[in-house]
């Protein structure tokens, strides 16, 4: 990983989460020492710690004792002490109690206990005010999920100049189960305190900034709730939108690349008896992992004998988990009575179909037990994201074995390619468990590349990056505001919210593509985000239009393509560009900045020799009869020849020429298109809309905005859809649904898709 450092723009990173992600060990002389402990957290920002270095504060699992601050790598860790009764009532009763069942579909029933709900606040308070004693003046924290809501308000109110972020791992629930809560507003509040608040899926963050809207005096302004000035405090911005979390997909691939494991692997399917499928399961035993869900499918299949119990084994690994809760103790009782049932009934003396292993395992092991796995049987009733079947994923480079996935998951959004169940429909699971044990190679091999592909798409770097990234990005553009003696949101939220050149149609319609989790934001050049100059290669991008496109080249889920008529050579004279641009030139025959071999068609590649030679032969033509006449310019292309009549003095003349030149194109049939004082000729048939169409179909499925300003740009307005926009910059005759002046307006348009996405304000030119 690189380049995490900026990440923080260099300011002190405070991670704040209930537990610290530490085990205490005592080792045999009774001496004790620390390591961090495995866990869906702590594996998640395991690489960022590493590479940033932090202070971690959280409570170090013992009730009833304070430990002082140690360090251990890169981590500062800073225990927030906790007395047993604060774990009972914060910790056991309200989080795991309350919340969790609340926020995960009320699979189990939430009880309501005002006591409960007291501890919750005073344990939130004692946290916000260790993070404020210990952190560093203009540090980032970033707090970690449902047990510490409140946290970023309080810590505002101690510690302004921090910035603050905060992500909730699990589902935040829809509106109507939230509104059971009788302390709905306060949390609600407490989240608000933050600059960012992430959360896994598309909609958990919709169904938060309704809920902010509906109980706070917050209105929601794309993926940005606005906060009006109060009397003590001024308006601000808060960004509410989702960053689905990651695993450390390099690192597991490591793992699983390396012999021992793979020997182990090997071991574990003998130790096994080597049967012919391999079964896994690998969940913290939480009545929301669908745990009973699935045996009861895997019991049935063997009771109908449409499994064979001697040919298979489930190897079940559930890790220990809140047993001090009722809930918990109950599901492991049942678990464990039906493992024993299970067996009893199907199993012989030398084999169970079912091996159940309550506890945890090092990573090695893990990763092995994964490699060793034909079919991963992941089905949650419902689960913020879900990292097993990542993990699983990131180890198959075999490309072998096959991922059953509830689509209750929020790791479904991006794993399309498994096998997605509802774990509530036992006949699906049965046809799914089923359809995994005999699926062919070859498609096991497909629906893993695809697979390998999302993972890929978003490690926990692209999770991190994107979350830190728009913490800082906020701080920053505070800072300046505060610099510039305007404090944001001085005069309430509608100075935050620039109306300028935007129309209130084209408002409302990037209103609803700004929050889509994935966007393709698409534009011509010339004419549409740098004015028509004399001189070609004097064009610019206009400045305002330069940067919004860069922030949203950054932002998570974001692409930016630019689809111009000038060659690539013609576009790098304008010193046009950015980082992760797509960009397409010569009408989409030429295509850098992408994976070219997703695209299919016109679009890429080099021209073929026949191609060449007929190039040569047109170029020579059009050389002979126009390169003399005066302000003409002849411009070839890797696909054709441009004839450009700008510079020509008598527009009339130009005229004439041009329609000479597209005389001889059509009669030698080549591919005309028709410009602003030019005329492009070409021997391969590829238009922007052909080149739009292949780059959103390789990228993950989302609306696009494509903007464009000429006739040649029409080809991409057609292809667009009901729930793309397309924006006409200029007059003529379009298929744009809406239509803007000039290309001051059209950066305009995409600052206000910047604010819209990331609550950032970019200013006018
Ligand atoms: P969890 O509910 O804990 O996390 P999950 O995302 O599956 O669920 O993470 C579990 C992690 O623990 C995985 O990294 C897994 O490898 C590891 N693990 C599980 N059992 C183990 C065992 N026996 N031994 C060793 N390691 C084991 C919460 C949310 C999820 C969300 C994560 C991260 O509930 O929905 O994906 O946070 O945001």
């Amino acid at each position: 990983m690189t380049g995490m450092q900026d990440l923080t723009g260099g300011r002190e990173l405070v991670m704040v989460s209930n537990r610290l992600p530490v085990d205490r060990v005592i080792a045999a002389d009774g001496t004790t020492s620390w390591r961090t402990s495995p866990g869906g957290l702590v594996t998640a920002v395991e690489p960022i710690v590493e590479q940033l270095g932090c202070v971690w504060v959280g409570w170090a699992g013992s009730a009833d004792e304070h430990i002082e601050p140690f360090e251990i790598g890169r981590m500062r860790l800073e225990p927030v002490d906790l007395s047993r009764d604060d774990v009972e009532r914060y910790y056991e009763g309200f989080s795991n109690g309350t919340l969790w069942p609340l926020y995960h579909d009320v699979i189990a029933p939430p009880e309501y206990h005002r006591h409960w709900w007291d501890r919750y606040v005073k344990v939130n308070r004692r946290f916000a005010e260790r993070v404020a004693e210990t952190a560093a003046q203009g540090a980032v924290a970033w707090i970690h999920d449902y047990q510490l809501q409140l946290v970023p308000a309080m810590l505002r109110e101690l510690r302004p100049d921090l910035t603050i972020g905060f992500f909730l791992h699990i589902p935040f629930p829809p509106r109507g189960l939230f509104e059971q809560l009788p302390w709905r507003r306060s949390i609600i509040q407490g989240l608000l305190g933050a600059d960012v608040i992430g959360f896994q899926r598309v909609p958990d963050a919709i169904s938060f900034r309704t809920i902010a809207e509906r109980y706070t005096h917050t209105q929601a302004l794309g993926n940005t709730m606005v906060l009006p000035a109060t009397a003590d405090a001024p308006g601000r911005t808060v960004l509410a939108q989702e960053f689905p979390i990651s695993i450390d997909a390099a690192a597991f691939a490591e793992v699983a690349r390396r012999p021992e494991t793979q020997q182990r692997a090997r071991e574990i399917r003998a130790e096994l008896g080597d049967p012919k499928t391999v079964m896994l399961g690998v969940d913290r035993l939480d009545y929301t992992k669908g745990i009973r869900h699935r045996l009861k499918a895997f019991d049935e299949l063997l009771a109908d004998d449409e499994i064979d119990a001697s040919e298979i084994v489930l190897v079940q690994v559930a890790s220990p988990s809140r047993e001090q809760v009722d809930a918990y103790r109950q599901l492991r009782n049942e678990v464990e009575l039906t493992v024993g049932r299970l067996n009893g009934e199907h199993g012989t003396i030398g084999h169970s179909p079912l091996v159940y292993l309550h506890r945890g395992y090092s990573r090695e092991e893990m990763v092995a037990l994964y490699l060793a796995a034909d079919v991963l049987l992941v089905t949650p009733l419902r689960d913020g994201m879900n990292l097993v079947a990542k993990e699983y994923v990131a180890c198959r480079e075999d490309e072998q074995g096959v991922l059953v996935l509830s689509e209750f998951a929020g790791a479904a959004d991006e794993l399309k390619d498994a096998l997605l169940v509802n774990p509530h429909d036992i006949e699906g699971l049965k046809a799914a468990f089923l359809r995994a044990t005999h699926m062919p190679q070859e498609e096991q091999r497909r629906r893993m590349q695809g697979l390998r592909r999302a993972v890929h798409d978003n490690d926990v770097e692209h999770w991190a990056s994107g979350f830190l990234g728009s913490m800082t990005s906020i701080s920053e553009t505070r800072a300046a505001a505060q610099a510039s003696g305007t404090p944001e949101g001085a005069t309430g939220p509608v100075s935050l919210v620039p109306q300028a050149f935007v129309p209130r149609s084209v408002g409302d319609r990037l209103r609803r593509i700004a929050t889509a989790s994935s966007l393709l934001v698409a534009t011509d050049f010339d004419g549409t985000i740098a004015p028509i100059v004399p001189r070609p290669q004097d064009a610019r991008m206009l400045p305002r239009a330069r940067q919004a496109l860069e922030m949203l080249s950054a932002a998570p889920g974001v692409r930016v393509a630019l689809l111009t008529g000038r060659s690539l050579g013609g576009l790098a004279d304008t010193g046009t560009g950015g980082e992760g641009w797509i960009v397409s030139g010569s009408h989409g025959s030429e295509l850098t900045g992408f994976d070219v071999s997703g695209i299919t068609g016109g679009a890429g590649g080099e021209p073929t020799d026949e191609e060449s030679d007929r190039l040569d032969r047109i170029t020579r033509r059009f050389e002979r009869v126009l390169g003399s006449e005066p302000g003409v310019r002849l411009e070839r292309k890797p696909f054709g020849v441009a004839v450009h009549t700008r510079e020509v003095a008598d527009p009339e003349y130009g005229r004439e020429l041009l329609a000479a030149a597209v005389e001889f194109g059509v009669a030698e049939g080549l591919h005309v298109r028709e410009g602003k004082q030019v005329r492009e000729f070409s021997v391969r048939a590829s238009d922007k809309g052909t080149v739009l169409q292949s780059i959103r179909d390789a990228l993950p499925a989302g609306p696009v905005l494509f903007l464009g300003d000429d006739v040649t740009d029409e080809d991409a307005f057609a292809v667009l859809g009901p729930d793309d926009l397309g924006i006409k910059v200029g007059e003529g005759e379009t298929a744009a649904a809406e239509r803007i002046p000039d290309p001051a307006a059209a950066a305009a348009v995409l600052a206000r898709l910047v604010e819209l996405r990331t609550g950032i304000v970019i200013g006018s030119d």
